[in-house]
Order: C-alpha cells, then structure tokens, then sequence
C-alpha cells in the first residue's frame, strides 16, 4: 500500500443529502479491510486499521460509516471477490435476467448495461439470448474473467464523468443493473447522476442492495465493512433517486445476503403500492429515526459475547474448530469479536483466489473446503452465515461423520 497518499478520509456530512447532523451509534474500532487479505508473504508486517463508525442521518435517514478508504485501494488491486463461486447467485441471477427478458421483451435492438458487473455472472444470461451487453467492473480479475467468457467488459469505475462519455457516444441502456455496488460508492450522487444520463427514457435501472431492517433486527453487523458505506432503508433510497429526477416505482424483499432489496427505478414517475407500502411500514417500525438504532450497540455487543463464550468453552471441553467462509463479513466477526488462532485453526472456502491466503487481521489461514473432511474438526464456526441451507447440503459427509456448524446470527447456535 503506498505510503504519504492520503488513503482514508473521515466524512463530516451526509454522503447522500449533505447535511451535518450525522450521529454514531455504533462504533466497531479500528479494523482492517475486510477483503484485503494477507499473502503469505506480508505476514512479517502489519495491515493499516481504519475506523468503522456507523452513523444515522437526521436530514435524509440514511445510515452510513463515517470513514471513506480510497476505492482504489478497497476494489481495483487484487480484489478476490467473485460471484461466480455460488450457485445459489447464480441462479438468483438466471432468473432475474429470464423475467426482464419476458416482461420487457427484450432482444438484440436492446442494451443491457451492468455496474459492477463482477466476472459477468449475470450478463451472461443475457449474452446468451443474443442480447447486447456492456459490463463495467473497476476489479481486473473478475473484469477480465468476464471478457474471457465473452462478456463485453469495461475495467473501470462508473461515475458522473464515465457516464457522460458513455452518453456522448451515443450509449444508452433498456435495463442498468447494479448489484451490491450503490452502498459501496463513495460518490453516491454522482453515481445515481450517471445511472440518470445513460437510461432511456423508458429503461428500468434493477438495483439490489442489502436492507437495513434485517441488519438491525437479525443483528447482521459482520455485513459492516469499510466497502459498505450506505447501509439503505426504502425511506434513504426514495430521497436519493428524487434527487436526480429518477422515481422508486416498485421494491421487492429477496432473501439473499441475510435480506436485500431489489428496486426498479425509472425516469416517469409510476410508485406502485409495494413501495408505498414500505414507506409506510418504515415510518411506523422507526427506521426513519434515531431512537430505532440506539439499541443496537448493545446487541452487538452481546452478540458477539454470547459467540466468544461458547467458543471458550467448547475449548475448554478440548474440540476443534474451524470456520467456512473466508467471506469479508467473516473478517469484520473475527476481528470485532477478536476470535484468533487462539478458537480457529482454519478457514475453508471455495474461491481459489482465496485459497492459500490469510484472513485480514486475525490471520487465519483459508483452505480449500475439502481440509474439513481431511482433519474433521469437532465444529465449524460458519462465517458465510448467508450460504448456511447451501453450505450445510454441501457438507453433509462432514456433517454424517459427526460434525457441527456454528451460526453466530442472528444469535450463535449450533446445527448438527
Ligand atoms: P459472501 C461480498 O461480501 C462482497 P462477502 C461484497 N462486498 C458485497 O457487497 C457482498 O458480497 C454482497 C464462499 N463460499 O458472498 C465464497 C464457499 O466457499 O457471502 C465467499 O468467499 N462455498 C462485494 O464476502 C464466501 O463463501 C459456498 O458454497 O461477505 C461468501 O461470501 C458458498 C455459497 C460460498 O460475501
Ligand atoms: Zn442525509
């Protein structure tokens, strides 16, 4: 990482409406990037730590960390998150794609843009049925993994200005995606500006990020990471999009990541019920106030007691553990929780760009998925809670043989 640049910024305003009247109500200390994790060879230096605050605004309700690390440092370099490692989003992905091909009557006339397009575990479903795509991805491993498998992809950052250039030559999109990448921009504005200027006027931008209403009540605070800057309620969202002449017309609650929200937003303004309906049930639970998150440190904390507690004492009764999932939520659990060598031998995950490396902090070695039944620990502390159904199918020889997984959310608990 390079010295005397300025890598990390604390924000004093609100990153969507811009107002001063931000107030912290959970501070998790000084982490490391949760993706950024360690070679074999940096294990003789230590990872710069970054604070992670997480903060309500009073202005626009919008939850966010106070701390912005320089993106280029957080996604362009050796970032080794690809989607493609999971089935289950592959799947989640097909048949998002197969509904907007049928109920838009998609075909080759169109043009499908996604940002953050990963190694084009989505646009491929629509490469497939003969329709043009532009993926935008500023990662260069998943990016070139996604032109490797004939996914047209630009390795760069989208922004006001790279929208404006798309635009300028004419480039204009029936259908944006944008999965799991609003929350991780740091201009938020200019982000939605450039959605705006490069959307038809009939085009639809399908947009999923988590939910806040499933972080705090199911007590999801591993999902908070230096790369998660917004942390979106339907309240937050519908003021940014109005912001830039786009309208929130219809909102759908998805399972994945612990609870998502995929939005369709469009330039003509047409709310359906769903998502008036959700602004009104958020007003009602408190999710547009300060008073609803006051609580939640207090969960946190216990949380993340009650886990160390029966880690100790599985210990002390002399098992073994290890972990699943070398997941970025898995780093922000070890080292909120400081759950080191010291409870964990090892952790198993099927991403080969993991495999080999260390987890950020605690340093804990990631292995291939096949270790567990090589040495079966007693018990596997289960880090990619979100994968829990699918994982524990995977590991049912593990599971016959007598092992155990520990989910830590919403509360820690065994499964056989
Ligand atoms: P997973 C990522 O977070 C990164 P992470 C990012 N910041 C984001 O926003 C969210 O997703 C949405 C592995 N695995 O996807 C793959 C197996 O080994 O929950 C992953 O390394 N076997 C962009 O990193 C990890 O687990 C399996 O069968 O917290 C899961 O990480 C499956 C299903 C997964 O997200
Ligand atoms: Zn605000």
């Amino acid at each position: 990482m390079a010295s005397g640049t300025q890598i990390s910024i604390t924000e004093r305003v609100c990153r969507s409406c811009g107002g001063d009247r931000l107030e912290t109500f959970l501070d998790l200390g000084k982490t490391p990037l949760a993706d950024r994790l360690v070679n074999p060879t940096d294990l003789g230096s230590p990872e710069p730590r970054f604070p992670l605050r997480l903060a309500f605004c009073r202005d626009c309700s919008l939850v966010q960390i106070t701390e912005t690390v320089d993106p280029k440092i957080l996604f362009a370099d050796a970032y080794p998150y690809y989607s493609s490692f999971s089935p289950a989003l592959l799947e989640h992905s097909r048949q998002n794609a197969a509904e907007l091909i049928a109920r838009r009557g998609l075909g080759a006339q169109s043009l499908i843009i996604e940002l953050a397009s990963n190694d084009g575990y989505l646009l491929k479903n629509y490469v497939e049925a003969g329709i043009p795509v532009l993926g935008i991805d500023p990662a260069d491993g998943p990016a070139a993994a996604a032109n490797a498998i004939g996914v047209p992809t630009r390795c760069a950052f989208f922004t006001r200005e790279f929208a404006r250039s798309l635009r300028s030559d004419g480039v204009r999109a029936d259908v944006i995606h944008a999965n799991n990448v609003l929350a991780h921009v740091a201009d938020t504005n200019g982000f939605v500006a450039g959605i705006a200027g490069i959307l038809k006027d009939d085009g639809v931008a399908v947009i999923e990020v988590p939910y806040l209403e499933p972080l705090i009540q199911h007590c999801e605070f591993d999902t908070i990471y230096h790369e998660h800057l917004c942390y979106f309620s339907v309240t937050a969202l519908d003021k940014l999009f109005r912001r830039h002449g786009l309208f929130l017309n219809d909102v759908r609650q998805l399972s994945i990541h612990g609870g998502s929200l995929r939005l369709y937003v469009e330039a003509r303004e047409r709310v359906q019920d769903s998502v008036k309906a959700m602004l009104a049930c958020e007003s009602e639970t408190g999710l547009d106030s300060i008073e609803y998150f006051r609580t939640f440190s207090t969960k946190v904390d216990r949380l993340k007691q009650g886990l160390l507690a029966m880690l100790q004492n599985l210990k002390s009764d002399g098992a073994s553990i290890a972990a699943y999932g070398a997941a970025a939520k898995g780093a922000t659990l070890i080292n909120a929780a400081g759950i080191g060598r010291n409870f964990i031998d090892f952790v198993v995950d099927r991403n080969v760009h993991k495999q080999g490396k260390y987890m950020p902090g605690q340093r804990l070695p990631i292995c291939a998925p096949d270790e567990l039944l090589r040495t079966q620990p007693d018990y596997v502390l289960m880090l990619a809670w979100n994968f829990t159904d699918e994982i524990l199918s995977q590991q049912q020889e593990y599971r016959a043989r007598g092992g155990k997984f520990i989910i830590p959310v919403p509360t820690p608990h065994v499964v056989q």
